[in-house]
């Protein structure tokens, strides 16, 4: 290992030792854990019940809760845990009322059938810009309250419409250490699924029969291929039809033939869910899981340092890119904690 994660890195172990050695010698119940930690702590023991809490730690944006928003994350990293948090990540995207909401219950039911812990995040596009203009008829991710294997929560949208915020990519590291499978559903195509695949294992993008704007943005190479595509609303019969093998042909014309293009009926009686279950399934076990992890953890530190020091702290890296590209050379198995660090440590010193 190289460069300054790697220093880093030798400096927090140094420090996390001799912090060690300095509190060993205290008696055991002078040792409170801070609020950050032992949130994380209980994360990653599964306690699905400490969901709620860290994700008010993680939203909240006051000095004291950003260290302790570290703590937590630092719990819940590879290092800590002693492997890479076991959820299926998946992102649910696509243009606004397509039906990911709706999908998203009939995915939910199935999933809890089989006794799988489900967070979902829906990122919400009106909190920002847009000011409510594309909720109309949005339906609500209904579950049973009283099912403690459910956590549903809705967060604000980045900057940019569809865009994902610091804090939800805070949400994912942390859910993903306990919960069986995390969703974060986002609205809008482009920009929102780039994010959304930044931090996913799995993107699926949902589209409406009979709206041609995701088959263009494929074909005009705007929208990267996603890993799975949903054609909503099958119940319409023949412009479901249409559109799945609209989409087949365009996949073939781009190189991505292999990708599963599923037509499903949200609504009772649903239709195709099972195969959308399987689908997401089977991407997740052909991916090259660490790789996918550690990319998601430099666009989040990437993300986080952007948030935090603009446009002059992205030109102390020589620009959003050279940003990218050296966070690439860093260690695989660097944690989130470790590689914002080492961007900090790129800033000029004043
Ligand atoms: N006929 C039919 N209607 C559906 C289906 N799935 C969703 N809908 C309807 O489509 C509308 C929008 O559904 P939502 O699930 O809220 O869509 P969404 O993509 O989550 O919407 P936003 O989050 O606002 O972008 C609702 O009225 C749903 O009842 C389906 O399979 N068939
Ligand atoms: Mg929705």
């Amino acid at each position: 290992m190289t460069g300054s994660v790697t220093r880093s890195m030798t400096r927090s172990m140094t420090r996390s030792m001799t912090e060690r050695a300095e509190v060993d010698e205290r008696p055991a119940q002078s040792l409170p854990a801070s609020p950050g930690a032992a949130l994380g702590a209980r994360l990653a023991r599964g306690e699905l019940s400490a969901a709620a809490a860290a994700l008010n730690l993680l939203e909240t944006d006051t000095a004291e809760a950003r260290r302790e928003a570290v703590q937590l994350l630092d719990a819940v990293s590879v290092e800590a845990l002693g492997h890479e948090p076991a959820a299926h990540i998946i992102g649910v995207t696509g243009p606004p009322g397509v039906g990911k909401s709706t999908l998203l219950c009939a995915l939910l039911a199935r999933w809890r059938a089989a006794e799988r812990s489900v967070a979902i995040i829906a990122v919400d596009p009106s909190s920002r810009r847009s000011g409510g203009a594309l909720l109309g008829d949005r339906a609500r991710i209904l579950h049973d309250p009283a099912d403690g294997g459910v956590f549903i929560r809705s967060m604000a949208a980045g900057e940019q419409l569809g865009g994902v915020a610091p804090a939800t990519r805070a949400a994912v590291a942390a859910l993903s250490a306990c919960f069986d499978v995390v969703v974060v559903e986002t609205v809008g195509v482009g920009q929102s699924e780039t994010d959304v695949a930044e931090l996913a294992d799995t993107v699926a993008v949902v589209v409406q029969p009979g709206s041609g704007d995701v088959l263009q943005f494929l074909k005009a190479g705007i929208m990267e291929i996603p890993d799975v595509l949903v054609v909503t609303k099958a119940d319409l019969g023949a412009l479901a039809l249409r559109a799945q093998a609209d989409l087949h042909a365009a996949l073939r014309a781009l190189g991505g033939a292999g990708r599963p293009v599923i037509s499903v009926c949200a609504i009772p009686p649903t239709q195709g869910i099972e195969q959308l279950a399987e689908a997401l399934e089977q991407h997740r076990r052909t991916l090259a899981l660490p790789a996918r992890r550690a990319a998601a953890r430099r666009a989040h530190a990437l993300a986080d340092f952007a948030a935090e020091h603009g446009q002059r702290g992205l030109r102390a890296l020589g620009g959003r890119r050279a940003g990218a590209t050296w966070l690439e050379r860093q260690p695989q198995q660097a944690s989130l904690t470790q590689l914002r660090r080492a961007l900090e440590e790129r800033l000029p010193h004043p």
